[in-house]
């Protein structure tokens, strides 16, 4: 049997946000009640994607299990419970899906003054091959008064009070920050609780791997293709770079702040702003990589600089380690 002692005074998540709550001036306790709604919307996706083999929540939209129940696709499944419970913590006036071309508008009567921009399920391709995926969210204070508008939602990233991303992988995890840096914590299944499993990520300054799918390489700008060749034949003498790449981008993300190096989803001739969506994928990751010490960019901006214009606008994507995304840099100064 299990002899190892049971922490009677462990720091759940919930407790961390109460306790970060407290600390802060003048707060009512809305943005604490609207974290844990999202938390317990991740905890119901993390055991939906944990049975979706079993509950028949894999195929196609529309398809019927075998009792004849319309199956919810995985991601509509997540992107249902992620604006209900949001909904009914009070505290969004409104929300940006992946999963909805049009804002979503808090009913009235449960308005707050917050704005979440989330991907509910990244990487849902990958469902069916059991790759790991994702949950990717921003939160904004609104800021504009009555009826929300998209205005609300178009805030550059630097405005982010807090952005998270849940990995559904080996391990269900969160990385989370509000802005005073970057914590892991785990969920135990046994207890339904995420438990701080780290303090104040750091990403290495410098890393060894390589993460980008070169099937794109014929349209990459050439930037990219002289970037990678340095990586992989160094000049100087260096070792050559690993390379990584799931193709489920919290996969890719989060291993790049564990182990360091570089991820790009850059543009290319095919997406001229390449794939990934501004408001909902790049901002809340740049976020977490900045507050982690590490750097993103589009290639000429800061992501969290750029003032968005449409909801699911894509930006050319480049992170991770500081002195690996600064030496891509110098590639497109040197190639444009
Ligand atoms: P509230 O009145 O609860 O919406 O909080 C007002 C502001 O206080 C938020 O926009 C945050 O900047 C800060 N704040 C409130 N709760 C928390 C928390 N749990 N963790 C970090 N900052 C918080
Ligand atoms: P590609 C998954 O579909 C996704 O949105 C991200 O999670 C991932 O980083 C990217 O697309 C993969 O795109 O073009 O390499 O298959």
């Amino acid at each position: 049997s299990d002899q190892s002692a049971f922490e009677t005074d462990v720091w759940t998540l919930t407790r961390f946000v109460i306790e970060t709550g407290r600390q802060a001036k003048g707060a009512t306790g809305e943005l604490t009640q609207l974290i844990n709604a999202m938390l317990t919307a991740i905890k119901a996706i993390s055991s939906a994607v944990r049975k979706a083999g079993l509950a028949h929540l894999q195929g196609l939209a529309g398809a019927v299990n075998v009792t004849g129940d319309d199956v919810k696709k995985l991601d509509v499944l997540s992107n249902d419970l992620v604006i209900n419970m949001l909904q009914a913590s009070y505290s969004t006036c409104c929300m940006v899906s992946e999963e909805n071309k049009e804002l979503i508008v808090t009913p009235q009567e449960k308005r707050g003054k917050y704005v979440v921009c989330f991907d509910p399920l990244d990487g849902s391709s990958n469902i069916d091959c059991l790759a790991s995926i994702g949950t990717i969210f921003a939160i904004y204070k609104r800021t504009s008064e009555g009826e929300p508008t998209e205005k609300d939602a178009l805030q550059q990233g630097n405005n982010i009070v807090c952005a998270g991303y849940a990995l559904y992988g080996s391990a269900t995890l969160v990385a989370f920050s509000t802005g005073a840096g970057v914590n892991f914590f785990t969920l135990d299944p046994a207890v339904g609780e995420f438990i701080l499993t780290e303090r104040n990520v750091r990403i290495k300054p410098k890393g060894k791997i390589y993460s980008l799918n070169e099937g794109y390489a014929k349209y990459f700008h050439p930037s990219i293709n002289e970037y990678l060749k340095h990586k992989k034949y160094p000049e100087d003498g260096s070792s050559p770079y690993g390379a990584r790449y799931v193709g489920s981008m919290v996969s890719d993300i989060h291993r790049t702040i564990a182990y360091g190096g570089i991820f790009m989803y850059p543009a290319n001739e095919k997406s001229p702003k390449g794939k990934l969506r501004l408001l909902y994928e790049c901002n809340p990751i740049a976020f977490i990589i900045e507050q982690a010490g590490g750097l993103a960019t589009t290639g000429t901006q800061r992501i969290l600089d750029v003032q968005p214009e449409s909801l699911h606008q894509r930006v050319p994507f480049v992170v991770g380690s500081p002195d690996d995304v600064n030496e891509y840099l110098s590639f497109v100064k040197k190639f444009s």
